[in-house]
């Protein structure tokens, strides 16, 4: 089991330009997260919901990984085994930084999933236009992420990672979302140290052993260091 688990939010991809969900430029064209990123959102705009997510993988591609992506990965080389990220995250920065034992909590932008016959698959192009399954034909793919109300991956594994761990971290995450946010209670009650590294402070700080305050580029590579 690793050592240090990891659980990062959309405040690590800020500063390699990605938007965060809350923060005051936070909407897509009027629209907020909680009305494109449910199944009742899409199934009443596909075409919007497919843009969204298609303008998004355009901007994750371009995107590179920041400092703080590359100090995390930096640290898993350091000591193998010991640490596990589990991002909130669609984008792939983690894993371009060189980082190998990354949980997608919330599924990945270059993964779509079959509603007819729920097969996955890797996809790095446009989903608007409604392509088919390549298994079963169906015109029926849709962004492999996880909206409201839908289960989130793996969650078993990274509950027992978060019990077993000696040091809980969590870096540039609002802890609206839960069960993500829920994770530092049980990190907490198993005697792991907690760390929330955050650009500012926010309702769950206080839930946490030590809190770092500003830009993870500035903040992670010091703290990992
Ligand atoms: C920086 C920085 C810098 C900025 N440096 N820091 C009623 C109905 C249905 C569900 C619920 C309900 N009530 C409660 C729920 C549960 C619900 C939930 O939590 N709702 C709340 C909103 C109240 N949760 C769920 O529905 C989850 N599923 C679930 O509970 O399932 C139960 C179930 C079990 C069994 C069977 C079936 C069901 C699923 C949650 C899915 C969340 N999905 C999204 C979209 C994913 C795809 C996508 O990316 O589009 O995940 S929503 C969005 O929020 C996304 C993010 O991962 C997530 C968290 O956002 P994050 O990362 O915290 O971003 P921000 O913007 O909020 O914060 C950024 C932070 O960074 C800020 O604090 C900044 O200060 C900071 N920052 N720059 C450091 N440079």
């Amino acid at each position: 089991m690793p050592r240090i688990v990891v659980l990062t939010g959309a405040g690590i991809s800020a500063e390699s330009g990605i938007r965060t969900f809350r923060a005051a430029d936070g909407l897509w064209e009027d629209h907020r997260i909680e009305d494109v990123a449910t199944p009742e959102g899409y199934a009443a705009d596909p075409a919007l919901v497919h843009a969204f997510y298609d303008e998004r993988r355009r901007v994750a591609a371009a995107a590179q990984p920041n400092a703080a992506h590359r100090a995390l990965a930096d640290l898993e080389a350091r000591h193998p085994g010991d640490v596990v990220v589990v991002t909130q995250n669609i984008d792939d920065l983690h894993e371009r930084a060189g980082s190998r034992r990354v949980i997608h909590i919330h599924g990945e932008l270059e993964r779509a999933r079959c509603e007819a016959c729920d097969e996955r698959m890797p996809w790095h192009g446009d989903l608007a236009g409604e392509p088919a399954c390549p298994r079963c034909g169906v015109r029926a793919l849709r962004p492999d992420v996880v909206w409201f109300g839908e289960a989130v991956y793996r969650l078993d594994d990274i509950v027992d990672a978060v019990s077993l761990c000696e040091e809980f971290w969590v870096i540039g995450t609002s802890g609206a979302v839960t069960p993500a946010a829920s994770l530092v209670v049980i990190a907490a009650e198993n005697g792991a140290r907690t760390a929330l590294l955050n650009l500012e402070a926010h309702e769950e700080t206080a839930l946490f052993d030590d809190v770092v305050l500003g830009p993870a580029t500035a903040t992670v590579p010091a703290w990992t260091a």
